[in-house]
């Protein structure tokens, strides 16, 4: 499984940093939507989920998490610890976030507006669309 993690341009100067992120060109799709979660609880995980045909980016743009990728035959596990990488999840790939420092904030920039018709919740529904049976 190829795991795709941007190394976003960092504009520095003796101020600080600044990272600017335009659709098409620094992300790979129009950027529809935009969410963030923070104060998550220790050894919570959330996600558990695929999607028919969302794609997103994931950034931790203060502290850190982990996020488990599963494409149903693989898994990985990538770490998020650094507000300028961005991890690529395309359709069809379970994720599940896990990890999150206390001061994590982690923020998704999506490709379509919030469709529950578009997630599937249940891991052996997700087996069957990825053509591994169960
Ligand atoms: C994903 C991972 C990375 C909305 O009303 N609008 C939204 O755009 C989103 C994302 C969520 N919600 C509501 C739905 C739930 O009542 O916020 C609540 C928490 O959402 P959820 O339990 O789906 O959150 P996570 O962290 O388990 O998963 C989220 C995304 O939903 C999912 O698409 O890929 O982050």
């Amino acid at each position: 499984m190829q795991v795709i993690k941007y190394a976003f341009q960092q504009h520095g100067d003796d101020r600080g940093m600044l990272v600017a992120l335009e659709e098409y060109k620094d992300i790979p799709f129009e950027i529809k939507r935009v969410y963030y979660m923070y104060d998550t609880k220790k050894d919570v995980h959330r996600g558990f989920n695929a999607h028919k045909s969302l794609e997103q980016i994931l950034i931790c743009i203060h502290g850190s998490c982990k996020v488990l990728l599963d494409n149903g035959t693989e898994k990985k596990i990538v770490s998020l610890e650094k507000p300028y990488e961005g991890l690529y999840i395309a359709n069809n790939m379970w994720r599940e976030m896990y990890d999150f420092s206390e001061d994590a904030v982690l923020m998704v920039l999506a490709s379509e507006y919030y469709k529950e018709e578009d997630y599937i919740r249940d891991y052996n529904e997700f087996l069957r669309m990825v053509g591994v049976e169960k």
